[in-house]
C-alpha cells in the first residue's frame, strides 16, 4: 500500500447542498487519503433544490481519463453519473485501471434516488446502464430505493425486516458485484446497514434521527471509502461510517437547518482524522 492511498473520485461538483465531491474531498483528505476528483457535472446546487444550473461534463471525460492513463489508483470511488455516455466512459476507465493494476478496487455508489423516488435527472435508460456498471464493482452502496431500482423490485418503504433486507440485497449479487452494503434500513428508532460479502450477511445499526437530510448517502460512502482505502475490513468500515453518520445527523438536527442543505459535517470532520483502521498503526 502507498503511504498515502490514492483514490479517483468520479462524482459531480454541486456548489451548494453538501453532497458528492464537496463531501468526498474533505472526508478523504482528513482521513489521510489522496482524493483525485473527476467531475462528471457541475451544478450550482444539487437537484433537490427547486432551481439549479446543470453543466454536463460527459464530453470532457474521455480526454480527462486518458491523461490519467499513466496513473494508477488504489480505489476508484464513483458516485453521481449524469448521462448514458458517461456511464460507458466510466466503465472503460474502471476496466483500464483494473487491467493496469488488478489490486485496484472499485466502490460504486449507484446514486439514483431516495425515499422511493428516482432523482429527476435519472431516466430508466440510466438505471439500465447503472445496472450494467454494478458488474465491475467490488463494493456497492445502494439505499433501499436504489436497490429496488437496480433489481426491479417493488419499493415498500424503508422499514424492512432483516429477512426482507437480506432478500433485496441478495438480489443485487447476481448483477456481478463482489459485496453489497445496503444502507438506510429502518427498524423502530434504529437505522442500519446490511453487508453481504462472501456468502455472509451482517447488520449494523445506529440511532436514527427523524429528519431525512440530503447527501447522507454520499457522506456514508465517502467515510466507507476512506476507511477501506486505509486498509479497513468491510465490516469495520461499515460500522465506522454508520457511527459517524449517526453523530453528524444528530448534531445537525439540533441546529435545525434546512434538510436540503445537507448534514453539518464541518464541525465534526476532524474526528475522522483520528480513526485508525486494520493493521495500519497511527498516521
Ligand atoms: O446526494 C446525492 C446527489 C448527488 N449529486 C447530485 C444530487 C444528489 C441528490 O439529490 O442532486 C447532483
Amino acid at each position: 500500500m502507498r503511504t498515502v492511498p490514492r483514490v479517483a473520485c468520479i462524482n459531480d461538483l454541486s456548489g451548494f447542498g453538501r453532497c458528492s465531491l464537496t463531501t468526498a474531498l474533505p472526508v478523504l483528505s482528513v482521513m489521510g487519503v489522496q482524493a483525485c476528483p473527476a467531475p462528471t457535472a457541475v451544478l450550482s446546487k444539487h437537484t433537490g433544490f427547486p432551481a439549479y444550473t446543470f453543466t454536463d461534463l460527459t464530453d470532457t471525460l474521455p480526454a480527462y481519463f486518458e491523461s490519467w492513463g499513466d496513473l494508477d489508483f488504489d480505489w476508484i470511488y464513483s458516485g453521481f453519473l449524469g448521462s448514458l455516455g458517461q456511464i460507458e466512459i466510466v466503465q472503460q476507465f474502471f476496466r483500464a485501471q483494473k487491467a493496469k493494476n488488478p489490486d485496484c478496487k472499485i466502490l460504486l455508489d449507484p446514486v439514483m434516488g431516495d425515499d422511493g423516488r428516482r432523482y429527476s435527472t435519472y431516466t430508466p435508460e440510466l438505471c439500465d446502464a447503472m445496472r450494467a456498471l454494478v458488474a465491475d464493482a467490488d463494493v456497492i452502496t445502494p439505499n433501499i430505493t436504489e436497490a429496488c431500482l437496480l433489481t426491479g423490485s417493488e419499493y415498500r418503504g424503508e422499514c424492512l425486516t432483516l429477512q426482507e433486507a437480506e432478500q433485496l440485497a441478495g438480489a443485487l449479487l447476481p448483477l456481478g458485484c463482489r459485496a453489497v452494503v445496503m444502507t438506510g434500513i429502518v427498524q423502530e428508532n434504529q437505522i442500519g446497514n446490511l453487508t453481504l460479502q462472501n456468502g455472509t450477511a451482517a447488520f449494523s445499526a445506529v440511532h436514527r434521527t427523524e429528519c431525512l437530510f440530503s447527501g447522507t448517502g454520499d457522506l456514508f460512502a465517502s467515510v466507507l471509502c476512506g476507511a477501506l482505502a486505509n486498509g479497513a475490513a468491510l465490516a469495520e468500515a461499515v460500522s465506522a461510517a454508520g457511527a459517524f453518520l449517526s453523530e453528524v445527523t444528530q448534531d445537525t438536527l439540533r441546529q435545525n437547518t434546512p434538510a436540503a442543505e445537507g448534514v453539518l459535517l464541518e464541525p465534526l470532520l476532524y474526528r475522522l482524522g483520528g480513526m485508525h483502521f486494520g493493521t495500519k498503526q497511527g498516521k
